[in-house]
């Protein structure tokens, strides 16, 4: 059975999907979904008519967060969550938590006053936990550091957001782009 995601190259929402489905190489289908003018039959699969999208046999799920937890379940190798509860926890708050990363994000590309410091208080944040450990999750890469560096890699590379000044975000960063998952998100980032 042969999953299709319905896709934009743009959307930070869809990288992490992609980044999932890359880290567990999952076969599927990809069909790009142009924003500005969405076709109707996108609201029969999500009734947002948001991208992601994933199908599969006739099902569909929206929702990156789910899908994520979807594929981790559905394709258990490599797993991106840990074993042990609490660890899994913790993990799953830093992924429910990017929220706090994304808001000021598209504040900022909205334009908004002090959306610029908002933004940097957070990568301030990421910036302490990372500190004391290498991956969002704990000790091992994962769901975490996923549902995240879409918008770190958007705001450093399309909105000149300097991550020099959180040494351990950059050095999180660069162990990511390590990863050829992640690696291509930022080529795709580049060519936006
Ligand atoms: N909560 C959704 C958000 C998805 C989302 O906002 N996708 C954007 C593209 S990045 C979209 O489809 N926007 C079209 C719209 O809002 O009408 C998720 O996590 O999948």
């Amino acid at each position: 059975m042969t999953i299709t995601l319905y896709d934009a190259p743009r959307c930070p929402y869809c990288a992490r999907v992609r980044i999932v489905l890359a880290e567990k190489d999952v076969e599927h289908e990809v069909v790009e979904i142009d924003l500005r003018d969405r076709p109707v039959w996108i609201y029969e699969k999500n009734a947002t008519g948001r991208v992601p999208v994933i199908e599969e046999d006739g099902w569909t799920l929206p929702e990156s967060a789910v899908i994520m937890e979807y594929l981790e379940e559905r394709y258990p190798e490599p797993p991106l969550l840990p074993v042990d509860p609490v660890d899994r926890a913790e993990a799953r708050l830093r992924a429910f938590r990017a929220v706090e990363l994304t808001a000021p994000y598209y504040a900022l590309r909205r334009g908004e006053d002090g959306a610029r410091e908002l933004l940097d208080a957070e990568l301030g944040l990421l910036d302490r936990i990372l500190a004391d450990r290498p991956w969002l999750g704990g000790r091992a890469y994962g769901l975490a550091d996923v549902a995240v560096v879409p918008w770190v890699l958007r705001a450093s590379e399309t909105m000149g957001v300097a991550l020099e000044p959180f040494a351990a975000l950059s050095g999180w960063l660069a162990r990511l782009l390590i990863r050829p998952a992640v690696a291509a998100e930022a080529r795709i980032v580049a060519g936006l």
